[in-house]
């Protein structure tokens, strides 16, 4: 396929911390496999990562590491642009003009919002509020096709098309409407204590999350101690939210459908089930380990990709044309002040 032909992805993931197994599985891993058939950009969407406190020390070395295990999972740099979302300025431009067409009613019935509000009730900025917006804006100036993300993002993604459709309406067609691609297992990996909630990669108590950076000994021990429901048989359903976040990591590592794990482990004590799983577990993420740790020796190669990443990404931005979009706005003041930054 020709590149002009290719149709465009869009994703990003927030430097907050070290990712997890959720995120590796519900995003990272389909990630890599679209970047043959797709025109993609990866983003590392430092920005939204400021939503709630953060460390700048720290933050710079969760932006870095990201990037390092982007490409250790097979992220290509040449293939794919791979860069910080705060390098390009354009992202919080749009974000400001998307502002202005969203509605207080629609960021009200944002779930992410109120549940990180309730986590950070010390801390709940107009960032936080917006935050949605934002996305928009990194997902509509690129004129996206496909969004590959976990199923928590379903919503952002409704409310991205729901702006752009908005503004479409308004000014006439400008945006590409986007859609979500949520893949089939590993969408939404769930918390190994707590299986009734995500697994998230700011969560304090370290015994829900697996780390792409765990040891293999603290990953067989994490599995371990993951909960589980009562009875003994090693099935699928709503009844057994435990047992079933295992199976779905067991069969999102192993490419096992649900049917075929079920039938494995027919007659399987929970013990020997989770052994599996957590050796299921080990083999997916060891090669992306050592990957890591070889990546991390080379300084100026990791400077080079960033560096990279931040002009092709600002190349590839769709905004030089955000001058024909504040035209059709008719808004010359704000055409002015956004010619400063173009
Ligand atoms: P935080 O805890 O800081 O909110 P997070 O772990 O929820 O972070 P994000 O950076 O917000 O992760 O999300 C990155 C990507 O990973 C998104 O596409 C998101 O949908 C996906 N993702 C996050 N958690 C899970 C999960 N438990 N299962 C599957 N996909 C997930
Ligand atoms: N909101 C996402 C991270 C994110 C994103 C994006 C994902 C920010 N901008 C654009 C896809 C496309 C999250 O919290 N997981």
């Amino acid at each position: 396929m020709k590149v002009e032909e290719k149709k465009r992805i869009f994703s990003g993931m927030q430097p907050s911390g070290m990712i997890t197994l959720g995120n590796y599985l519900g995003a990272l891993k389909n990630w890599t496999n679209l970047q043959d058939d797709y025109d993609c950009l990866y983003c590392i969407v430092d920005m939204h990562a400021i939503t709630v406190r953060q460390d700048p020390v720290k933050l710079r070395k969760q932006a870095r590491d990201l990037l390092t295990q982007y490409l250790a999972v097979g992220i290509d740099p040449e293939k794919n642009t791979i860069y910080y979302q705060s390098h390009v300025s354009q992202h919080a431009e749009l974000g400001w003009i998307l502002n202005c067409f969203t509605y207080m009613g629609e960021l009200n019935r944002m779930t992410q919002f109120k549940d990180k509000a309730a986590k950070h009730a010390d801390n709940i900025n107009a960032g936080l509020y917006t935050y949605p917006v934002l996305m928009a804006a990194d997902i509509l100036l690129y004129q996206t096709d496909l969004v590959p993300v976990g199923e928590d993002q379903r919503q952002h993604l409704e409310i991205t098309r729901d702006i752009a459709g908005r503004f479409n309406g308004i000014y006439g067609e400008t945006f590409k409407i986007p859609e979500a691609y949520i893949g089939k297992v590993g969408a939404r990996i769930m918390s190994l204590q707590e299986p009734t909630k995500k697994m998230s990669k700011s969560d304090e108590n370290k015994n829900n999350t697996i780390l792409l950076m765990d040891e293999p000994a603290v990953i067989m021990n994490k599995v371990k101690r993951a909960m589980t429901d009562s009875g003994s048989e090693i099935r699928h359903g709503e009844d057994k939210p435990g047992i079933s976040n295992l199976l779905n990591i067991y069969c999102a590592c192993t490419g096992k459908t649900i049917a075929e794990a079920e039938k494995e482990f027919d007659g399987a004590g929970y013990g020997a089930f989770k052994t599996a799983v957590g050796e299921a577990v080990v083999a997916e993420l060891e090669p992306v380990q050592k990957r890591v740790k070889e990546l991390e020796k080379n300084k100026d190669y990791l400077d080079e990709v960033i560096k990279n990443g931040a002009d092709k990404s600002t190349e590839e931005s769709w905004i030089p044309s955000c001058d024909s979009l504040i035209e059709k706005m008719e808004m010359d003041e704000v055409l002015c002040i956004l010619s400063i930054f173009l």
